[in-house]
């Protein structure tokens, strides 16, 4: 394969565009952006669209910076040009990052890493262009190492779910677990998501995470007692995914279990970026026959409209209200509040983070309806977990 040099375009004022000038305009944008990441392209260059406003284009033999400085100006000329969109004329904000062949070799999923800080870069800078051969600060490299290994652990089998008890406020019974994903690291020992998630930015692997929780609760929760359902927490970003309802009802239908045994716990968060979408996927998964749980209760920004459009079955009341319950009246308000509200909506409400006996007793007369935290179990691996019911 010749040598090639990476250039990675992104629109930046795409969505600016779209908040001021509307839908029309931005499809308009985007399609003289392609247009013109068309024309930068020579005949034997590889053009590849990342999303509608990023591109990749693979620059054949151009290899040295004096090559990439014309390549640079050629941008330059192109996107000077202002775009005429409906009745206004808008400059198209762009940033570009060239990688050379050199250093990474024809890795390219290291290339468009480097190419993607040196986005970042030529954001803060305020340049057109950067050249960039390598990540360079050291928190870079150490980002790409671990996500690396991650991306390897999860292929070589390293993560686990474990499960925490969540038991009966009135008889302590234990009504069903929470699964959580936890790294067998092979030299640190066993890892909690606050040392992996932030190294799972990459799409692919966020996905692949989230279906191996969802397969392996349900084909753990189905050796348990029927009665006994099992959790499983999707982040907001795949909550909208259209893969996620398949692999839910793929895994039920594959080990048998009954639908309602399921509880997906989603954060308010998911509600944020897109509500109408976030309520139509919660509905399409709630059709299924699983439940569905509000995470963090109390911590998101997102408005109660969904409470009002949306039947959902739990409400989890955030750890931060619950610690210091026996100490702060204002706490006590509060969950003595969050739990009328999910009782007027049917919902199940459940408490986490209780570490102690007298948490519990305050969690039991405020009216919650389940607790979950350290003084009835820590996360465990799923043998131990079947040895508590
Ligand atoms: O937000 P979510 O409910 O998914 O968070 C669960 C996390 O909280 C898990 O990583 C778990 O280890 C942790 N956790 C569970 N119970 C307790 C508890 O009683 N106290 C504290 N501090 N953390 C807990
Ligand atoms: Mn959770």
């Amino acid at each position: 394969m010749a040598p090639s040099t990476l250039t990675l375009l992104a629109l930046d004022n795409a969505d600016l565009v779209r908040e001021t000038l509307g839908d029309a305009s931005v499809e308009l944008l985007l399609r003289e952006f392609q247009a013109r990441v068309a024309a930068f392209a020579r005949a034997a260059d590889r053009v590849f669209e990342i999303a509608p406003d990023k591109y990749g284009v693979l620059l054949r033999d151009v290899v040295d910076e004096q090559q990439i400085e014309l390549a640079g100006s050629k941008l330059k000329r192109l996107f000077d040009v202002p775009i005429t969109l409906v009745d206004h004329d808008v400059r198209p904000d762009i940033r570009a990052a060239f990688v050379p062949p050199d250093g990474c070799g024809s890795d390219m999923d290291a290339r468009l890493r480097i190419a993607e800080s040196g986005l970042r870069e030529a954001r803060r800078s305020g340049n057109l262009f950067v050249i960039r051969h390598e990540l360079t600060t050291e928190l870079e490299q150490e980002t790409l190492r671990r996500t690396r290994e991650v991306e390897a652990g999860l292929v070589k089998g390293e993560f686990l779910l474990f499960f925490q008890p969540k038991v009966h406020a009135g008889f302590g019974t234990v009504l069903g677990a929470e699964g959580l994903m936890r790294w067998l690291h092979p030299t640190d020992g066993l890892l909690g998501p606050d040392t992996f998630l932030p190294f799972c930015n990459d799409a692919m692997t966020r996905r692949t995470l989230c279906w191996h929780a969802v397969k392996s609760a349900i084909a753990v929760c189905v050796q348990w007692p029927g009665g006994i359902g099992v959790a499983v927490n999707v982040p907001p970003s795949l909550v909208c995914d259209p893969e996620l309802r398949a692999v839910v009802s793929d895994a039920l239908t594959i080990f048998g279990l009954e639908p309602q045994r399921v509880t997906l716990e989603v954060t308010e968060e998911a509600m944020l970026q897109d509500p109408d979408a976030a309520m139509a996927a919660l509905g399409a998964l709630r059709r299924l026959g699983v439940r569905i749980s509000i995470d963090d209760f109390g911590t998101g920004y997102s408005s109660l409209a969904y409470l009002r459009a949306l039947e959902l079955d739990e409400l989890k009341i955030d750890r931060s209200f619950v610690t210091h319950l026996c100490t702060e009246t204002r706490d006590r308000d509060i969950v003595r509040a969050i739990v009328d509200l999910g009782h007027t909506f049917s919902m199940r409400v459940v408490a986490e983070g209780v570490e102690d006996a007298e948490t519990a007793a305050v969690l039991k007369d405020l009216g919650a309806d389940v607790l979950q935290g350290y003084h009835f179990g820590r996360p465990m691996p799923a043998h131990r977990f079947r040895g508590v019911l």
